[in-house]
């Protein structure tokens, strides 16, 4: 290989540690690349910062924007094999063009037209759906329907068969959720069609993973010690999120511990087999917030999105400030600090790769002043 057609183009320079700039270095560095060959010390700073530089940045899309765009795409494009999902995914302004939020995380707006029915598939990676308004569309997950509306968080673990079907005469769009850049990244992706032909067609009132596992403090005595990687749950209901929410701010009210701060209640999304995250790459979390309140600034290992669910805020995130409305959406980069204030009070839908980095040991947040 010449020189010129190598992939590797070392930078040198005269900063601090660099050798002597002479023919000779310039000679070795041509080696270098040729053999495709990088040295520490001319990258040392980009590879390892005193603390997080994530090429992702704080960005912010509105709902106002994302809708009608869907709304087009229902016009224009089918849904069906090959293409999969009328899914459009936010792609991060520093993520040079992907289709990623962020490092880790895809999050994308899906459309489904009255009768459509988006086709049987199952992948390794996982993924969750939350309804920021409307409803009318029923997910399949492994021969469980699902309804799915206003407020509800629904899951898709990895590998489960999943199809959705409009079964109203009113379209419908969501939100999706997958750690389908992470997966590219480690090239561990598995993917399968499922069956062509649609055969479940039942809308129960419940799904058969909520009737088995969706109450409060109990498990069924035939999974006794039994702990998945993901949650068994398909479907976590918006009226449970909301009295959980509702409850921690009347216990502040009353003096009693449970919020996060003062005027900010937060639940997370657990796995009643573990008590952990509900899927090994996804944490999701409710925040809400009373009028007037602001939250201490934050910084966290790993990449966050949340998407405005009621109320207006305020967001900072590092450099960037937004105000922000009901299904806005914005993501956290590693390490951006973040303070959101409302006036109105808001409910946040937050989710993120944390759980990848406490597994990992590389975990840390800062609020404030206080390491923890
Ligand atoms: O609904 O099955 O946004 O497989 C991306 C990949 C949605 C889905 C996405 C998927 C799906
Ligand atoms: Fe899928």
């Amino acid at each position: 290989m010449t020189p010129t057609e190598s992939l590797v183009r070392i930078k040198s320079s005269d900063g601090p540690g660099q050798p002597v700039r002479t023919a000779e270095l310039d000679a070795l560095y041509h080696r270098f690349e040729d053999e495709l060959l990088v040295p520490l010390w001319t990258e040392i700073g980009d590879l390892m910062p005193t603390q997080p530089s994530p090429a992702a940045r704080a960005h912010l899309w509105r709902w106002a924007t994302l809708l009608p765009l869907a709304a087009r795409a229902g016009e224009l494009v089918p849904v069906g094999r090959g293409g999969e999902r009328r899914a459009i995914a936010l792609a991060n302004p520093g993520l040079g063009g992907a289709p990623y939020a962020t490092p880790t995380l895809w999050a994308a707006i899906q459309y489904l037209c009255p009768g459509e029915d988006a086709p049987v598939h199952r992948h390794t990676q996982h993924a969750f759906r939350f309804v920021v308004e409307g409803e009318g569309v029923w997910t399949v997950v492994d021969g469980d329907p699902v309804a799915m509306r206003r407020g509800d968080f629904l899951l898709t673990p990895g590998w489960r068969f999943h199809g959705h079907h409009n079964v109203s005469d009113v379209p419908m769009a969501w939100l999706d959720g997958l750690d389908i850049p992470f997966v590219h990244h480690t090239g561990s992706a598995f993917f399968e069609l499922g069956p062509d032909t649609v055969t479940e067609r039942e809308t129960p009132a419940r799904s058969r993973s909520e009737r088995l596992w969706a109450h409060p403090g109990l498990r069924p005595v035939s999974s006794a010690g039994e702990r998945t990687t993901s949650s068994p749950i398909a479907a976590y209901r918006w009226e449970h999120t909301d009295r959980a929410l509702a409850d921690q701010l009347t216990l502040e009210d009353e003096g009693h511990p449970g919020v996060v701060e003062p005027g900010h209640a937060a639940v997370r999304f657990t796995n009643p087999t573990s008590g952990g995250d509900v899927m090994p790459t996804i944490r999701a979390e409710f925040h809400r917030l009373r009028p007037g309140a602001t939250t201490a600034a934050r910084r966290e290992v790993g990449s966050s999105v949340f998407q405005v669910f009621t109320g207006e805020v305020s967001v900072r995130v590092g450099d960037a400030a937004w105000t922000a409305a009901r299904g806005d959406l914005f993501v956290v980069p590693s390490w951006q600090p973040l303070t959101i204030t409302t006036d109105s009070g808001a409910d946040l839908f937050r989710f993120s790769d944390t759980p990848i980095f406490e597994r990992l040991g590389q975990h840390r947040v800062r609020v404030e002043g206080g390491a923890r």
